[in-house]
């Protein structure tokens, strides 16, 4: 199936569904890669995908969520009935968050559509919606003003079971569960999904918030489970970036935003390992430093808060990784113990990451790097099709078939 027909096949009229069956209703980052791809296809459409992120799964709080429900589904677990927000809004929507892109995004779409008026207008909409995430994102999680804030649930990091979770996440009590059937393994080999023992706990900590009614005071203060992702936080640096650049062009006032990249780029150089010479979350309940290697160390490139030195540094650490796989880039350090090819966020390669890793790598004049960031996931696409992602060893797809932000970035990347 060509880049194109996966983004038609997997569109819901103004939103697009990751992959059909697996994912059936609208996630916030993949929509904001998904409407990169729609811009190669039909502009509006591309505005329409952020436009129904936004109108439909925005809180008056200013939060998004990490999924909107739009329709009912029979083939995801946990839906809407699950996390219990439908007296809330129409759609119901989850309860957490996801890494914020989304401002990148809107900045890309509003430079250029050549359509300038509709650039504008959209623009100049979703502007003050971007500027109530971001709030949000600093109230909830970063109430003592460090500059870094927090995610609560490894859903929030958009690469669920990472192995930096581990040791953070093994201290999530178990809750006694209602019994639950997963849907995703009827999907995908759960050889390729998270285990149960992770299934068990996010759950867990869902049904925390569930209690907690959702209010952000309290899950800050009583979730066990508390990480400053340096993926997250590199992702909501650049956006912050973008979000100033808009608000220039807009002619927004922009001191509240310099605020936070001011104290953002200090935060996420703080979380530079100099022995390991490489950037690790924080786990905020434990008081430590994550050691483990995965491929969010590589977004503060995309961020753009590195010196030279320590963007050099991370060259020779993306040319190790390329040593030992054929396919760059993996999600986990393929000579660490915790890698595993096949498993999710364990070690395959993923199309977005590749594409912000390979941004920042091109930013600092890394371009061969960038290239083969770039050449990587176009040939992984070009032979094994559209997929969720892929082992880098082999080469071979892996999880969901015709997924639309590897789609998406297909077409963008290739513009
Ligand atoms: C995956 O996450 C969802 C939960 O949000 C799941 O496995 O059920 C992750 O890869 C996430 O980053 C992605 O946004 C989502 C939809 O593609 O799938």
């Amino acid at each position: 199936m060509k880049a194109v027909e996966v983004l038609q096949r997997n569109s819901r009229g103004a939103f697009t569904v990751p992959a059909h069956g697996l994912y059936p209703y609208q996630w916030l980052w993949d929509s904001a890669f998904i409407a990169l791809g729609w811009t190669q296809v039909d502009w509006e459409r591309a505005w329409q995908e952020l436009l129904c992120l936004f109108d439909y799964g925005q809180g008056p709080d200013g939060m998004l969520p990490h999924i909107v429900f739009h329709e009912q589904s029979r083939d995801y677990f946990p839906g809407p009935d699950v996390w219990g927000r439908e007296a809330r809004a129409q759609p119901a929507t989850s309860g957490i968050t996801q890494p914020p892109v989304v401002a990148t995004v809107v900045r890309y779409l509003y430079e250029k559509d050549p359509d300038r008026a509709r650039a504008r207008e959209r623009a100049r909409y979703l502007f003050p919606k971007l500027l109530a995430f971001h709030r949000w994102l600093y109230h909830a999680r970063d109430p003592y003003r460090t500059g870094l804030v927090v995610i609560v649930h490894p859903w929030e990091s958009g690469m669920d079971n990472s192995p930096a979770w581990d040791k953070p996440l093994s201290r999530v009590p178990v809750e006694n569960l209602p019994p639950y059937e997963r849907r995703d393994v009827k999907h995908v080999n759960p050889e390729e999904r998270p285990r149960k023992e992770d299934y068990d706990r996010y759950l867990s900590l869902l049904y925390l918030f569930r209690r907690l009614e959702y209010d952000p005071r309290e899950i800050y203060r009583q979730s066990p489970f508390k990480v400053v992702d340096v993926g997250f936080n590199a992702i909501l640096q650049r956006a912050n970036r973008d979000l100033y650049a808009l608000a220039v062009l807009l002619q927004e006032d922009p001191y509240e935003i310099e605020e936070w990249i001011v104290r953002g780029e200090v935060g996420l150089e703080a979380l530079w390992d100099r022995e390991a010479g490489f950037y690790f979350s924080w786990d905020l309940v434990a008081g430590e430093p994550i050691a483990v290697k995965t491929s969010a160390g590589f977004l503060p490139l995309f961020a753009g808060t590195p010196h030279q030195g320590r963007a050099s540094l991370l060259a020779q650490e993306a040319e190790r990784w390329g040593e030992k796989a054929r396919y760059l880039l993996p999600s986990v350090d393929p000579t660490s113990p915790f890698f595993e090819p096949r498993r999710y966020w364990r070690g395959p390669v993923w199309i977005n990451v590749n594409w912000m890793v390979a941004e920042g790598f091109r930013d600092y004049g890394f371009a061969a790097l960038a290239e083969r960031l770039k050449a990587d996931a176009l040939a992984l696409m070009e032979r094994e099709g559209f997929r969720e992602y892929y082992d880098p060893l082999t080469g071979q797809g892996r999880g969901g078939e015709g997924f639309s932000w590897s789609a998406a970035l297909a077409l963008f990347w290739t513009r």
